[in-house]
């Protein structure tokens, strides 16, 4: 049987032995970092976009998260974001939620990736918020790295938690631990978000993965080789955040301080009541590097 994830909670008041873990295993994971309360408002935001676009079940509890799947599959793929899960205009109204911008920036994180990297943080503003439909279009995030995606510093960390209870059956994500002393691994197209492989060899194979409960929290390091499990169920939708933070005196690639969408972020602030979070970014000493392409052009990896 595989590895499930290993607990690193008792080492976040130790930032040296959390550096070790991290420097040893390429993943982090804690039991209910994040409060139940911050996680449950920003799922009955996310729920009320799915019912105003018509895809939720009428059920008794309105957070369950039961979707009417038959309604959501009309929708033609050329409108849907297929890394996501649901339309392009659903995935607007996400970006436009200003919980979902806030939930980032909780000092439980804040705090973790201070003890991680040791100094000031940066949070990368380019949220994505997985709504991953059973629609026919949407595939499982194969397995990949995010170095080649989002770029900047390899040492920026992606962490991921589910909006609700996920457990491995509703398509949680895995790590295959060890796999970030790898390095850049040459990459091939392949279904599902992100639109890329990261060819492993042989004998590279030890994943590690589990339930999550409200709260958990995973993160990762760039070249940690990720995918996620496929959804057991036709009439259910996970709801999932990943986002990067790195060390405010590295290098960041300047598409990750722009939405995850079409929209300006003028038009995702129109309707918030806080400025405080606007535009966080543009006072910070920043050092932006331009996207390199040919990180994302398909080779053969030598085993
Ligand atoms: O949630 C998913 O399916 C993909 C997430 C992912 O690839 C990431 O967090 O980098």
């Amino acid at each position: 049987m595989r590895d499930r994830f290993e607990d690193s909670t008792a080492l976040l008041d130790d930032p040296p032995a959390l550096r070790a873990r991290a420097a040893r295993d390429g993943y982090l994971f804690f039991r209910r970092l994040l409060p139940a309360e911050a996680l449950l408002a920003v799922r009955a935001d996310l729920l009320d976009i799915v019912r105003r676009h018509g895809w939720l079940a009428p059920t008794a509890d309105p957070l369950e998260g039961r979707i009417d799947a038959s309604a959501l599959s009309a929708v033609p793929e050329a409108q849907m974001r297929t890394d996501i899960g649901v339309s392009s205009a659903a995935y607007d109204d996400v970006q436009r939620t200003e919980s979902v911008h806030r939930l980032p920036h909780h000092p439980k994180l804040l705090a973790l990736y201070r003890a991680l990297f040791g100094g000031e943080v940066l949070v990368h503003a380019r949220h994505i918020v997985r709504l991953i439909t059973p629609h026919p279009s949407v595939y499982p995030t194969p397995q990949h790295q995010d170095f080649p995606l989002i770029q900047g510093t390899a040492n920026t960390w992606t962490c991921w938690f589910p909006v609700g209870a996920c457990p491995m059956t509703l398509g949680s994500l895995m790590v295959l631990r060890g796999s970030h002393r790898l390095g850049y691994l040459p990459i091939e197209p392949a279904k599902g978000a992100g639109g890329i492989a990261a060819q492993t060899c042989r004998g590279e194979v030890d994943w590690v993965d589990g339930d999550f409960e409200l709260g958990d929290v995973l993160t990762f390091s760039a070249y940690m080789v990720h995918r996620a499990k496929r959804c057991r169920f036709k009439d259910r939708i996970r709801l999932s955040f990943d986002v990067r933070y790195q060390a405010l005196a590295e290098p960041v690639e300047q598409r990750s301080l722009l939405p995850h969408c079409e929209l300006t972020w003028e038009q995702v602030y129109a309707d918030w009541r806080s400025d405080a979070l606007k535009y966080y970014w543009t006072d910070l000493p920043l050092q932006l590097v331009p996207f390199d392409d040919t990180l994302l052009q398909p080779s053969r990896r030598i085993c």
